[in-house]
Protein backbone atom coordinates (compact mmCIF):
# COMPACT_ATOMS: atom_id res chain seq x y z
CA UNK A 1 0.00 0.00 0.00
CA UNK A 2 1.92 3.39 -0.94
CA UNK A 3 2.21 5.85 1.32
CA UNK A 4 -0.52 8.89 1.14
CA UNK A 5 1.34 12.25 2.02
CA UNK A 6 -0.78 14.57 3.82
CA UNK A 7 -0.54 18.21 1.96
CA UNK A 8 -1.53 20.90 4.58
CA UNK A 9 -3.91 23.38 2.70
CA UNK A 10 -4.16 26.06 5.06
CA UNK A 11 -1.63 28.78 4.89
CA UNK A 12 0.08 30.03 7.40
CA UNK A 13 0.65 33.54 7.06
CA UNK A 14 2.48 35.09 9.88
CA UNK A 15 1.20 38.28 10.71
CA UNK A 16 3.38 41.19 11.39
CA UNK A 17 2.86 43.60 14.16
CA UNK A 18 1.94 46.95 12.55
CA UNK A 19 4.87 49.41 15.36
CA UNK A 20 2.13 51.44 17.41
CA UNK A 21 2.28 55.14 16.42
CA UNK A 22 2.72 57.47 19.61
CA UNK A 23 1.10 61.24 19.09
CA UNK A 24 2.93 63.89 20.63
CA UNK A 25 0.63 66.70 22.32
CA UNK A 26 1.18 70.16 23.54
CA UNK A 27 0.10 70.99 26.76
CA UNK A 28 -0.81 75.13 27.65
CA UNK A 29 0.58 76.90 30.19
CA UNK A 30 0.30 81.09 31.05
CA UNK A 31 4.24 81.97 30.22
CA UNK A 32 4.99 80.58 27.33
CA UNK A 33 4.41 83.16 24.63
CA UNK A 34 2.20 82.46 21.67
CA UNK A 35 4.06 83.93 19.23
CA UNK A 36 7.14 81.50 20.11
CA UNK A 37 4.54 78.11 20.60
CA UNK A 38 4.03 78.89 16.94
CA UNK A 39 7.80 79.34 15.99
CA UNK A 40 8.08 76.25 17.84
CA UNK A 41 5.42 74.11 15.93
CA UNK A 42 6.44 75.52 12.79
CA UNK A 43 10.49 74.44 13.18
CA UNK A 44 9.65 71.04 14.79
CA UNK A 45 7.40 69.67 13.10
CA UNK A 46 7.61 71.74 9.65
CA UNK A 47 3.70 72.77 9.78
CA UNK A 48 2.68 76.26 8.17
CA UNK A 49 1.93 79.65 9.95
CA UNK A 50 -1.93 78.61 9.81
CA UNK A 51 -1.68 75.30 11.53
CA UNK A 52 0.61 75.98 13.74
CA UNK A 53 -1.32 78.94 14.68
CA UNK A 54 -4.52 76.21 14.95
CA UNK A 55 -2.94 74.19 16.72
CA UNK A 56 -1.14 76.68 19.38
CA UNK A 57 -4.66 78.23 19.88
CA UNK A 58 -6.70 74.68 20.31
CA UNK A 59 -3.94 74.09 23.43
CA UNK A 60 -4.35 77.18 24.81
CA UNK A 61 -8.25 77.18 25.12
CA UNK A 62 -8.58 73.52 25.56
CA UNK A 63 -5.52 72.39 27.55
CA UNK A 64 -4.08 70.38 24.78
CA UNK A 65 -3.56 69.55 21.74
CA UNK A 66 -2.61 66.89 19.39
CA UNK A 67 0.28 68.08 17.13
CA UNK A 68 0.80 64.84 15.19
CA UNK A 69 1.57 61.31 15.41
CA UNK A 70 4.93 59.39 14.50
CA UNK A 71 6.57 56.23 15.43
CA UNK A 72 7.75 56.24 19.03
CA UNK A 73 11.38 57.14 18.49
CA UNK A 74 10.39 60.04 16.25
CA UNK A 75 7.68 61.32 18.24
CA UNK A 76 9.93 61.11 21.54
CA UNK A 77 13.23 62.84 19.91
CA UNK A 78 10.15 65.64 18.00
CA UNK A 79 8.76 65.98 22.03
CA UNK A 80 11.83 66.38 23.06
CA UNK A 81 13.61 69.00 21.16
CA UNK A 82 10.22 71.22 21.25
CA UNK A 83 10.09 70.99 24.79
CA UNK A 84 13.78 72.05 25.29
CA UNK A 85 13.39 74.89 22.74
CA UNK A 86 11.19 76.47 24.91
CA UNK A 87 13.59 75.62 28.06
CA UNK A 88 16.49 77.13 26.65
CA UNK A 89 14.13 80.32 26.54
CA UNK A 90 13.63 80.12 30.27
CA UNK A 91 9.63 79.00 29.21
CA UNK A 92 7.69 76.39 30.98
CA UNK A 93 6.12 74.73 27.13
CA UNK A 94 5.53 70.99 27.34
CA UNK A 95 5.38 68.05 24.93
CA UNK A 96 4.53 64.69 25.57
CA UNK A 97 3.97 61.58 24.05
CA UNK A 98 1.55 58.82 24.36
CA UNK A 99 0.91 55.55 22.15
CA UNK A 100 -2.47 55.85 19.85
CA UNK A 101 -5.02 53.00 20.91
N1 LIG B 1 -1.27 80.20 27.11
C1 LIG B 1 -0.13 80.89 26.55
C2 LIG B 1 -0.34 82.39 26.64
O1 LIG B 1 -1.46 82.84 26.84
C3 LIG B 1 0.15 80.49 25.10
C4 LIG B 1 0.36 79.02 24.97
C5 LIG B 1 -0.44 78.28 24.07
C6 LIG B 1 1.33 78.39 25.70
C7 LIG B 1 -0.25 76.91 23.94
C8 LIG B 1 1.52 77.00 25.57
O2 LIG B 1 0.90 74.96 24.56
C9 LIG B 1 0.73 76.29 24.68
N2 LIG B 1 0.71 83.15 26.47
Amino acid sequence: MPDIIAVPRTKVRPKTERPKLHKVILINDDFTPREFVVMVLKAEFRMNADQAYRVMVTAHRRGVCVVAVFTKDVAETKATRATEAGKAKGYPLMFTTEPEE
